[in-house]
Parts: C-alpha cells; sequence; structure tokens
C-alpha cells in the first residue's frame, strides 16, 4: 500500500464499457480512470499498456483450499491456491467453509485459521450438512456478524455432506428470512450411491466407473428439484458447476418462467470432455476425476454456447487440487480418488482463449463473467468487479498477443499434475496488481503472506431486490382457503 501506480495507454475494460483510458492508483485504490492522466512526480510508478486489456482481477466463486475431504486435505492453502490465482491474474475468491460437525462457528474458526496466510482477499460461503435450532441460529449470526451471505447445500455425498429435502427445504427458508443466497450442489447422491454399487458389481472400479455411475440424468434431476423447491420457498438459487446439457436446460427453462435462478459453469466443464477417464494410465485418467463429472463431449459445447447467450452467468473452478499420490487412494475402487481438479490458475487465460479469441463472447462480456457477475451477485460490487474511481485496486493487464502453455512443470499449484497439461493458447495476463500491489509482473512473484485480507459480503444482494413484491403476487395467486364449520352468514 502507499504505491501510486500510472496504468497508460491500455484498453480500459469493465462489463459495461470499454474505453481507451488511463488508470491512477493510490493506496490500494482506484483514484482515476480517464484518457491523458499526467504522470505528476517521479514516484509514479508508470506501467505502458499501450495494445494491452486492462481489466479488473479475476474473482472466482469457487474454491476449496485446505479442504478436509474424502480422507485427505487438498493440497493447495490459501498461500499456495494464492500464488497460482495472482500468477493467472485472479485477484479474489469465494471458498466454502465446511462445518465442524455440523457446528458453523466452530467451521469458520477453523476457515479463519487455514486463512492467516492469505496472499489475496477472499471472501467465505458456508455449507450447511445438519439441521437444527443451533444450526438456524448460527446461519444468522454468520449473515448479521460475520459477512457470509450465501450457504451451500449438497445433494450429493451420500453419508457425509449429504442433505436431505427436508433439511433442504429449512434452509432454504431460513435463507430466505436472511437474504442470503443459497447455493446446491444438485447431484441426487441416492441415485448415485446406487450407480457405485452397480459399477462395482460389474467389476468396473477405474476411473471411468465414476463418470457411469453418475450421468448427467442425476444431474438435471437434483437441478430441476432444487429449482422447484426454490420456487415453492420463493427465494433465488444459486446452482453451483453445471456440467451437463441435462441441468443447463433446467435453469434455462426456470429463467424463461421469471426464477431467480443463477447457474454457474466451472472451467472444466467448459473445455474439457470426459474421454480422460477412459485413459488406460490410471495416473492420467484419476487427475479428471471431479463431480458432478466431467461430460462426453458436446456438453462443453453446449454449456459455452449457455455462457454466450446468459443462460449461465459466471465461471468458477471449484479448484480443489490433490496431488497423484493422494489420487492413488482410489487405484482399486474409483470411489476412493479423491475427487477435484485445478483451475485457479488457468481460468482467466482458459476462458480468454477459448471464449474470447474465438469470437464467442466480447471483451466487456469476459469481465463480466469472469468477475463483475460474481462481485454483483454476492454483494461487493463496484469495490471489486470494476475499475471504477473508489474501487479497489484489482486489476489486471493482459496482452492479447503473447501465448500460453500450460502445465504441472510451470504452475504454482502445489499439485504435481494439471489437467490441462500441455494446453496452448492466446493471450497472457502479464501484470496482476492485487490491492494497489505490484504482485505478478511478467512472470516474477512479489507476494507477501498475510496480506490477504477477509472481505464481508452484506446480505441482500440485487438478486433478492423486489422478492417481498413477488411473495404478495404469490400470495395473491393462491385460492381462498375453505371457512369449514362455520354457520353461513
Ligand atoms: N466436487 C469436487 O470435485 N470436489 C470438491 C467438492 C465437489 O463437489
Ligand atoms: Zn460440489
Ligand atoms: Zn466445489
Ligand atoms: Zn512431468
Amino acid at each position: 500500500d502507499g504505491a501510486r501506480i500510472l496504468i497508460k495507454g491500455g484498453t480500459v475494460v469493465n462489463a459495461h464499457r470499454a474505453e481507451e483510458a488511463d488508470v491512477y492508483i493510490e493506496d490500494g485504490v482506484v483514484v482515476a480512470v480517464r484518457p491523458n492522466i499526467p504522470v505528476g512526480d517521479d514516484n509514479v510508478r508508470v506501467i505502458d499498456a499501450t495494445g494491452k486489456y486492462v481489466m479488473p482481477g479475476g474473482i472466482d466463486p469457487h474454491t476449496h483450499l485446505a479442504m478436509e475431504f474424502m480422507g485427505t486435505v487438498t493440497i493447495d492453502d490459501f498461500f499456495s491456491g494464492h500464488v497460482a490465482a495472482l500468477a493467472g491474474g485472479t485477484t479474489m475468491h469465494i471458498d466454502f467453509v465446511i462445518p465442524v460437525n455440523g457446528n458453523l462457528t466452530a467451521g469458520l474458526e477453523s476457515y479463519k485459521q487455514k486463512a492467516a496466510n492469505a496472499a489475496m482477499d477472499y471472501g467465505f460461503h458456508m455449507a450447511i450438512t445438519k439441521w437444527n435450532d443451533e444450526v438456524a441460529r448460527e446461519m444468522e449470526v454468520m449473515v448479521k456478524e460475520h459477512g457470509i451471505n450465501s450457504f451451500k447445500f449438497f445433494m450429493a455425498y451420500k453419508g457425509s455432506l449429504m442433505v436431505t429435502d427436508d433439511l433442504l427445504l429449512q434452509g432454504l427458508q431460513k435463507c430466505k428470512s436472511l437474504g442470503a443466497l443459497a447455493m446446491v450442489h444438485a447431484e441426487n447422491g441416492d441415485a448415485v450411491a446406487e450407480g457405485q454399487q452397480q459399477m462395482i458389481d460389474l467389476g468396473i472400479t477405474g476411473p471411468e466407473g465414476h463418470a457411469l455411475s453418475r450421468p448427467p440424468i442425476l444431474e438435471g434431476e437434483a437441478t430441476a428439484r432444487a429449482i422447484r423447491l426454490a420456487k415453492f420457498i420463493n427465494t433465488p438459487l444459486y446452482v453451483v458447476h453445471v456440467m451437463s446439457v441435462d441441468a443447463m436446460e433446467e435453469i434455462a427453462k426456470a429463467k424463461r418462467e421469471g426464477q431467480r435462478v443463477i447457474g454457474e459453469p466451472v472451467v472444466s466443464g467448459l473445455v474439457l470432455d470426459d474421454s480422460w477417464l477412459w485413459n488406460p494410465d490410471f495416473t492420467i485418467a484419476s487427475k479428471y476425476v471431479m463431480s458432478p463429472p466431467i461430460r462426453e463431449a458436446g456438453h462443453s459445447k453446449a454449456l459455452q454456447a449457455a455462457l454466450s447467450s446468459g443462460i449461465l452467468q459466471l465461471v468458477g473452478t471449484d479448484h480443489c487440487t490433490f496431488n497423484s499420490t493422494q489420487k492413488a487412494f482410489g487405484s482399486d475402487d474409483f470411489r476412493k480418488i479423491p475427487n477435484g481438479v485445478n483451475g485457479l490458475e488457468e481460468r482467466m487465460h482458459i476462458i480468454w482463449d477459448s471464449m474470447v479469441e474465438t469470437g464467442k463472447i466480447s471483451v466487456t462480456d469476459y469481465v463480466r463473467v469472469t468477475s463483475t457477475e460474481c462481485a454483483k451477485i454476492f454483494n461487493i460490487y463496484p469495490r471489486k468487479g470494476a475499475i471504477l474511481e473508489g474501487s479497489d485496486a484489482d486489476i489486471i493487464i493482459l496482452n492479447p498477443e503473447r501465448s500460453f502453455v500450460m502445465g504441472a512443470h510451470t504452475h504454482h499449484s502445489r499439485s504435481n499434475t494439471n489437467v490441462y497439461e500441455g494446453r496452448k493458447g492466446k493471450g497472457m495476463v502479464e501484470v496482476t496488481i492485487s490491492r494497489g500491489r505490484m504482485v505478478w509482473e511478467d512472470g516474477v512473484l512479489n507476494i507477501a503472506p498475510g496480506s490477504g485480507r477477509y472481505v464481508r459480503m452484506p446480505p441482500f444482494g440485487y438478486i433478492f431486490d423486489g422478492i417481498e413484491k413477488s411473495d404478495a403476487a404469490y400470495r395473491a395467486s393462491l385460492r381462498a382457503p375453505v371457512q369449514r364449520g362455520k354457520a353461513a352468514a
């Protein structure tokens, strides 16, 4: 902080407009955005951005850093994850706090400790895995005192994280009263358990069994169910990691009918297909095991089109990394392969290359789906997600002419594998500025553990606007009840 930076000659892109302008930063905040800002004095660091795009740093709505999961712990913690993110042009993420034995306060305490070495700004969602009066009370405390405005319900992972419809309904109701956004991992967990047993009974124990045991229909079913339950309660719903046409079409239908539903595709679902899971080399195939599974070719194309048209609104990663030793826990049974893939470092580059470079979305839509929409949904816009006077100086400079090659030998994640190994493309983030600090410049990192800040997210974001009116309309649409047992007037 304290540093003064002037970015000159670039194209400044916000979700609402791209313009030729300079950006002046002081004390971690954007002070001015306009053409021809004079340099002032010698202590101002001047960066030439001619021919480059100056954009809000990425915000990843979906990560799992230092998460205890499937008998192990994800290998990227809040430091290595942040190093990877910053090197890839992401300056903020929202991670999922997992309660400790169903206790939200204990979960938050544990995640605060995990995040003590944070190197960039972060926020928290919180998972709800049990239901009782205490959980309902704690949800209120999380919203009112701890800056959490979203709660996630896992409809999969039977026997550990999975919620019943009853819990989901109670949770949706509580979310609504608090102005918090309900999020769902939508797969039918009972059917997944059945599908897994079927594969094992058939002797299919390898990674392909993962895809075969939990087909798109189970994602479509749970997505439809969650959407209908959210409609019944009349509260907004956010569907995380939309991986299939089946789920996407349920979201499209609900939106068409006016329902407040948000769909989040993740990078792996947008650009990979499940042929990897049939690779005879277990070390390769197991890298691609995540849930819901990466689907057959065709789904990714449809998800890209849905992102272009606005049916899906913002891109996450579900960054949840394990090294090959951890993945090998499941070498004799796909059910034991820790679920998760990387993406925190790759997201900004892959979306640029596969969507902007190919003409599928504009540069302004790129900023919207990688940053602004997330800031708006989680109610931290325009402090985050924009380059406007007063915004936090979380900024990237992307050179559209430079190309990249991805892989485990050059990435910053602690994992020894990368699902994008060897992937090439165009568009390189040359500079990352995190709250006014130059943290990534031409391949050199300058990062301080502990410098990241917790970003509190207030409830009642834009998606709740006018919801009382829609409640009233819903009640008015109910037919009048019969008054039985009373004398007619
Ligand atoms: N899916 C994954 O692949 N990893 C983390 C949790 C999840 O739902
Ligand atoms: Zn999930
Ligand atoms: Zn996840
Ligand atoms: Zn190698």
